[in-house]
């Protein structure tokens, strides 16, 4: 059986991605947005990611999951419109969509247009009886959501995976807030990894197989194939640290050597040991977390934990 699927194609576009790379490497220190790790390799590194070992943030979520999912569904009801920002291949969704109570429909929003467009087909075949209208955007811009046949009672966002935490704590405010304003009446479930022992931390972001750093590097060859650069992924490598009095993890590409890196005319110098800093992951406490959702809207209905207080998965109303 075949299907066809409509996606919104609102993503962004080689201009955008030339002028955020041009900026961030212009500046001192040098850096790229997080978000253009995920084309469809790096998507994929990011699924391989969330399989390691030493990354405890998917596992745990998911057992967070399974505890919680039946008393979130008591807590929402039924005809309720379930929009993801960041679906990637919408796994953990998957116990979402079978535990909701007669869901009106999905709308997973990705930046990486082959890799959304796999996964939504994956589900429509999955789930035929669910409404699933994909829509490729920077979930961070102004796009349009489509509107499901079904009337819906109320709009749930779902942003799991913690990747609130790669906003800077004021960006982070301002995109819950829009969250809250295109779920109002509704509310978000969210996944917020918490602040812990660092070397767990540690381990998390420096995996003994690389991945984590063939994900980091993957950025560089995304912008030899899309922007015609020449970096030379040989001369940089990963590195990634905790920095307990910011709270945050940070992932950098290193340059090993001084070099110069071109893109289109523009020259650009690296000293040796000079840094990209190509991501940051914020870990709250469950106080900060609430003092964060409380300042964008929100109240934090539902609040739950593993047992080791690694990983957090929360309802905010709006
Ligand atoms: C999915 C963005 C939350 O910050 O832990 C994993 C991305 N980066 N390993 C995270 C990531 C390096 C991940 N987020």
């Amino acid at each position: 059986k075949h299907l066809t699927l409509q996606l919104l194609d609102c993503a962004p576009t080689c201009t955008t991605l030339r002028q955020e790379v041009m900026q961030g490497l212009q500046q001192s220190p040098k850096t790229l947005p997080s978000k253009y790790f995920y084309d469809e390799p790096g998507s994929r590194l990011f699924a391989q990611i969330c399989e390691l070992e030493t990354y405890y943030p998917t596992r745990t979520e998911r057992r967070i999951m399974q505890q919680c999912v039946g008393e979130l569904a008591e807590l929402l009801g039924p005809d309720c419109l379930l929009v993801e920002y960041g679906s990637g291949n919408s796994l953990k969704t998957r116990m979402l969509l079978d535990t909701l109570k007669d869901l009106v429909g999905y709308i997973p929003i990705d930046i990486s247009k082959a890799y959304l467009k796999e996964a939504a087909i994956a589900l429509a075949l999955a789930y035929p009886a669910l409404e699933v209208l994909p829509v490729c955007a920077d979930y961070t811009s102004e796009f349009e959501l489509p509107v499901p046949a079904r009337a819906v009672r109320q709009r749930i966002g779902y942003f799991p995976g913690s990747t609130i935490g790669n906003f800077e704590p004021m960006e982070a405010r301002r995109f819950l807030q829009q969250i809250a304003r295109t779920c109002r009446g509704g509310g978000l479930l969210i996944g917020v990894d918490l602040k812990k022992d660092f070397t767990v931390l540690h381990h998390a972001y420096n995996d003994p197989q690389g991945i984590t750093a063939q994900f980091n590097l993957n950025l560089l060859r995304r912008l030899n194939q899309e922007l015609e650069a020449d970096f030379q992924l040989a001369q940089f490598r990963h590195y990634a640290c905790y920095n307990p009095s910011e709270g945050r993890i940070e992932m950098h590409l290193v340059s090993l050597e001084e070099q110069v890196v071109h893109i289109d005319d523009i020259e650009i110098p690296f000293k040796r040991g000079e840094s990209i800093w190509t991501e940051s992951s914020y870990k709250y406490s469950l106080e900060e977390f609430a003092r964060l959702a409380r300042a964008a809207g929100f109240r934090v209905e539902r609040a739950w934990c593993d047992e080791q207080h690694l990983f957090s998965v929360q309802y905010l109303a709006t």
